[in-house]
């Protein structure tokens, strides 16, 4: 017995269009709705996501598991559904537990490797995220953490843009780079030196690369594609000003919420949501309003990605 992911896909209408005519499709993930976010301001955010890429002049395709398929393409029904479902109901689907999220039927939210498998099967080049994970931090007097996200992996193997606001801030950051490095995945700060920070602007260490705009990462991407190496690209794009918390408040909300989840022996898949809210707690909810603002920034400029991609390959002919 052998299949592909292929086979599972349902690709709605209008994403399946815009795919086969090689209009600029961007995907969106969806357990930052069900899981990096609560109600309704994960409603909110899915939705605005879409219209921001709607508005670069892109097509928005947020994907999902639904009832045995890879959804590329979720309407508003699906978006509530995911959005309101009873805590605990969905799942969180990566590459290890895509199989049994597919075995088990009902909903499950797709994190960010689970959907660039899924996006990569269907054609999509270019993805949009909130921040996307790493590796965690030590626990006091321990070595490095074993838990590494597999979305690392997952950017080693897939040929994707991924667009984001960094390494989530909860993580080992510099580690996190350089696993990233050993992976051979290109890490490209847009319009900055520094690495973004997720909640800030910036991580306070330089980027491994930096373009000055977006026209300069779309070629920097299609030069990478080009190249037929296999990886993904990582852009990384500061999350707005007027939102963003300082390196201050966001060291010390992410510190406070890490030592609080060693002692309480919060670890495995529960463990990034886990930081998320706590941190939400910590910063009187500043940090979600840079983490909604940051995830629809990121889908606008990756809307914008993928339109310069169609035009320069266009070109290119
Ligand atoms: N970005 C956000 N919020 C999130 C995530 C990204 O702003 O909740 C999700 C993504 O789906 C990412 C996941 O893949 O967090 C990382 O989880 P883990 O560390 O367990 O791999
Ligand atoms: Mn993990």
């Amino acid at each position: 017995m052998s299949g592909s992911v292929a086979d599972r896909l349902l690709i709605e209408p209008e994403v399946a269009a815009a795919l086969a005519g090689g209009r600029p499709v961007v995907a969106l993930e969806s357990t930052l709705i069900s899981h990096g976010l609560a109600y309704p301001d994960n409603l909110r955010v899915a939705s605005d996501s879409e219209a921001a890429v709607r508005a670069s002049g892109a097509v928005p395709a947020t994907v999902a598991v639904h009832d045995g398929r890879l959804v590329i393409g979720l309407d508003r029904a699906s978006l509530e559904a995911l959005a309101t479902a009873e805590r605990g109901s969905v799942m969180k689907a990566a590459r290890p537990s895509l199989g049994a999220a597919i075995a088990r039927g009902g909903w499950a939210a797709t994190t960010v490797s689970a959907t660039m498998i899924a996006a990569h099967a269907a054609g999509i080049r270019v993805f949009a995220t909130g921040g996307i994970g790493g590796v965690h931090r030590a626990h006091a007097g321990a070595g490095p953490s074993m838990d590494i996200s597999s979305d690392l992996d997952e950017l080693a193997r897939t040929p994707m843009a991924v667009v984001c606001a960094g390494p989530k801030a909860i993580l080992d950051v510099p580690n996190t780079l350089e696993v990233l490095e050993t992976l051979g995945v290109p890490v490209v700060a847009i319009g900055q030196a520094d690495l973004p920070g997720f909640y800030a602007r910036s991580a306070g260490i330089l980027a491994p690369h930096t373009a000055p705009d977006e026209a300069a990462a779309a070629a920097l991407v299609a030069t990478h594609f080009d190249l037929g190496l296999g990886s993904g690209i990582l852009l990384c794009v500061p999350v707005p000003a007027d939102v963003a918390l300082t390196e201050a408040e966001a060291r010390a909300a992410v510190d406070q919420a890490n030592a609080d989840a060693e002692a309480d022996g919060i670890h495995g898949p529960e463990l990034t949501p886990w930081l998320l809210a706590r941190i939400a707690v910590i910063t009187e909810g500043r940090s979600v309003r840079s983490n909604t603002a940051l995830i629809v920034n990121n889908a606008r400029v990756a809307g914008r990605l993928a339109v310069a991609l169609v035009a320069g390959a266009a070109e290119r002919r």
